[in-house]
């Protein structure tokens, strides 16, 4: 076995030497004599590295048994991941634990994870890692950290990991006292070419700068009236002289937008704030786009900026931490909806501009030659790194892509099925295949159809709550009255102007969004405010899709616990995967449930249009909570009343009170073996106990600490909302008619023991 780069090979082969066609962090793997004679030959050290783990991976796979001989470059250079980890161990919008970076204000001491994280993402071909939050702490470059993020460096280097920095923008005045951090000023470059100084002494490999800056509240060039360039091209100089690189975040927007404007549009943000400044960025500056326009949604068109900076170089910015799209509590394999903007043709003056071909420059050629992807992940200390072990195929597949966004996602997902699981048995990887391919379009089906993003809290970004998404400022209307939905982002649209967002596209894309009729379904409200009762291209009217599509989606999740249970005693699947699996898999299920009901009520009561199919406020297997005889419990009406069956819950009369709730089990409930399903909200800030019992015999128990324990890492809530919302269910519960049901609630800290309802479901019911 020779491993070894180009010239090393050279070198010790003087007689024989290679000529291979690769580039950058390339390489070449031969094998020969059925595997026993191994070739790898990296165009660098890091392709060498890169080669190894590629002969491992296929090692493990069991794809090494004939000879294989090939060479693969990366298709573009920049492959980064970015977590937003803050100095005190916390992580924005990270669901799987504290920081491995971080903890009081200071580097960790020990780095194991750090190393550990460095091979895994070498192993995926990423090539630097941004390792504090875009909205940065001053102190993370203040110089008794220095050595700190050294030791990160140090840990990263063997791996071929670079380690990129957040910089704050008012640095300056924070760190060093100056009257100003205005990009221009002589004091505020000598500032920053100091400060870049003292971090290369230390870190002399260190990737470059990641900038947030005037967008969501960060202090940045517009306090000054500069312009992006202005500020990306301070820091680009400030590195240039060690071959560092800027990459500056294309995420700005105003903070706040007036809902009675029609004009005011979030999404126009980023291409008016680079309106101009095409051509005006130094060479070592590569601007990191959002695939989409808005945050990460559940769909988005591609963001209209990749098409306006024909001279600049670009790179795209995914999200593997599921912020919008389920925390890691739902299953969502997102390689298909990154590939939903990657495929996209822009079409820019004609000519096929697909946006993968612009991030990785071969639409436009800069000659820098930059180009890429970066991924904020998010990692914790959580054992499995992002909180569940589904979710993990997500990071994988985004190294994949990230070297070729041309690969093929199901192939992607096998090769982690066999690499994670293992390559026995042919049933485990069909179902983790079906699942994961089925599972984005059923998340996007019972959370935001048709175009409308995510319809979830605007901060928490978890449950459902359009009240919040239709708030003053948000900038991210539904516009949902009692006729009609959708932000029409259209120019002109026959009867008044829209937003215009759709005339930030080249022409033959403008004219598709423009249309209402050539506006694919999927995209229809972004673009469009259209009646309910619009036909769409599918033949249903809007509102039904939302009916059919929630009531499907959350079929989904329910199939998929049953699908996962399928795997009990799998060859390739221990007992504690499989059971922290199906932990997730049940609160998705049962979750999906919450969103259904919250989205179809809260449509059912704007529009008053009734679903086709009677299903909408119709659940003959419920008891709703306060139907029930109440002991020390009342009733209390729940905000967003979506958020709770028939917006009453119920909560302990005080803190202390133990609650009980009872009920004659109704006619409709013959005697037979029920599943039990229980609504209750698990809020931060308390583990309230329950029991339930049927005729005095206790059926269930379980204890609220969902939250509290950090089991589910997403996004807490102290209220009865519908991030709190959660179902428990018991199979195989036995009543006969006419049985007693009780559920006994003791609360616990703030939190009230509140329940929703129960339901008692025939086998196969799902409601
Ligand atoms: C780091 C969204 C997120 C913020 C994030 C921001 C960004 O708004 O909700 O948490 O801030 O994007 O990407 O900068």
């Amino acid at each position: 076995m020779i491993v070894g780069t180009i010239d090393q090979y050279n070198h010790a082969f003087p007689h024989a030497p290679l000529n291979l066609s690769f580039s950058g962090d390339g390489f070449s793997l031969r094998t020969q004599g059925n595997g026993k004679v191994v070739r790898i030959v990296g165009h660098n050290e890091r392709g060498a590295l890169y080669g190894a783990f590629e002969y491992l991976s296929r090692l493990a796979q069991g794809t090494l048994s004939s000879n294989v001989d090939y060479t693969t470059s990366p298709s573009a250079p920049i492959r980064w991941t970015n977590e937003w980890d803050n100095m005190d161990g916390s992580i924005e919008r990270g669901y799987a634990g504290n920081s491995i970076f971080f903890e009081n204000g200071a580097v960790l001491a020990n780095l194991s994870r750090v190393t550990q994280y460095a091979r895994l993402l070498a192993s995926i071909r990423v090539n630097a890692v941004v390792v504090n939050n875009v909205n940065a702490d001053p102190a993370t470059l203040e110089s008794n950290n220095i050595n700190g993020l050294g030791r990160i460096a140090d840990a990263f280097r063997p791996y071929g990991i670079q380690l990129g920095l957040s910089p704050y923008f008012a640095s300056p005045v924070n760190i060093s006292g100056l009257p100003t951090y205005d990009p221009l000023d002589s004091r505020v470059i000598a500032f920053w070419q100091n400060k870049t100084d003292e971090i290369y002494k230390r870190i002399p490999d260190m990737a470059g700068y990641l900038v947030k800056a005037s967008s969501e509240g960060q202090p940045g060039p517009l306090d000054y009236n500069r312009t992006l360039a202005q500020a990306a091209n301070l820091f680009a100089k400030a590195v240039k002289p060690y071959g560092g690189l800027v990459m500056y975040r294309g995420f700005i927007y105003d903070a706040t937008y007036d809902k009675a404007d029609w004009t005011a549009d979030r999404a126009k943000g980023a291409v008016d704030y680079f309106n101009g400044l095409d051509g005006k960025f130094d060479d070592n500056v590569v601007v990191q786009i959002k695939y989409g326009p808005v945050d990460f949604q559940v769909r988005e068109p591609a963001s209209p900026l990749f098409s306006h900076l024909p001279s600049t170089s670009m790179a795209l910015e995914v999200e593997v931490s599921q912020e919008y799209l389920g925390q890691q509590c739902h299953l969502a394999y997102l390689p298909p909806l990154w590939k939903t903007v990657t495929d996209f043709d822009l079409r820019i003056n004609g000519t096929s501009s697909r946006v993968r071909d612009i991030i990785t420059n071969k639409r436009f050629k800069h000659p820098s030659r930059l180009g890429g992807s970066a991924a904020v992940v998010n990692v914790g200390q959580n054992s499995t790194w992002l909180g569940s072990h589904l979710a993990m195929s997500n990071l994988y597949a985004y190294g994949r892509l990230a070297w070729n966004w041309e690969s093929d996602e199901t192939e992607i997902l096998q090769d982690w099925v066999r690499l994670t699981f293992g390559r026995r048995d042919p049933h485990l990887m069909n179902t983790i295949t079906q699942m994961s391919l089925a599972s984005w379009p059923a998340y996007e089906n019972y959370t935001g159809n048709l175009g409308t993003m995510t319809i979830t809290d605007i901060y928490t970004h978890f449950g459902p709550n359009p009240q919040r998404r239709e708030s003053k400022t948000s900038g991210t209307w539904l516009r949902a009255d009692e006729k009609s939905i959708g932000m029409d982002r259209t120019v002109w649209n026959g009867t008044g102007p829209g937003t215009g967002f759709a005339r930030q596209y080249p022409d033959e894309v403008y004219q598709m969004y423009e249309d209402l009729e050539n506006t694919p379904d999927n995209l229809l409200l972004w673009f469009h405010h259209v009646p309910y009762t619009r036909r769409l291209h599918s033949g249903e009217t809007v509102v039904q899709h939302f009916y059919n599509a929630h009531y499907s989606g959350a079929q989904t999740a329910a199939d998929f616990v049953r699908m996962w249970q399928s795997l009990h005693g799998s060859a390739d699947l221990d007992e504690e995967r499989y059971q922290e699996v199906l932990f997730r898999q049940v609160f998705q299920a049962g979750h999906a449930l919450v969103w259904r009901d919250a989205i179809v009520n809260w449509l059912h009561n704007v529009s008053g249009i009734p679903d086709d199919l009677g299903r909408v406020g119709h659940h003959p297997w419920r008891i709703e909570a306060e139907s029930m005889l109440l002991d020390g419990y009342k009733p209390y009406a729940v905000d967003p009343f979506e958020a709770a069956s028939n917006s009453t819950a119920i909560v302990t009369s005080t803190n202390t009170t133990v609650g009980r709730a009872s009920v004659i089990l109704p006619q409709r409930f013959t005697s037979g073996v029920y599943n039990l399903a229980v609504n209750f909200f698990d809020m931060l800030g308390g583990n309230s106990t329950y029991e339930v019992s049927v005729n005095n015999c206790t059926v269930a128990t379980w204890t609220a600490d969902w939250q509290d324990t950090g089991k589910l890492g997403h996004a807490p809530s102290i209220y009865i909302d519908a991030h709190s919302a959660t179902r428990i269910t018991f199979p195989g519960i036995k009543v006969r008619n006419g049985d007693r049901l009780s559920i006994v609630g003791t609360p616990s800290g703030i939190e009230p023991a509140p329940l929703d309802y129960i339901s008692l479901l025939p086998v196969g019911v799902v409601d």
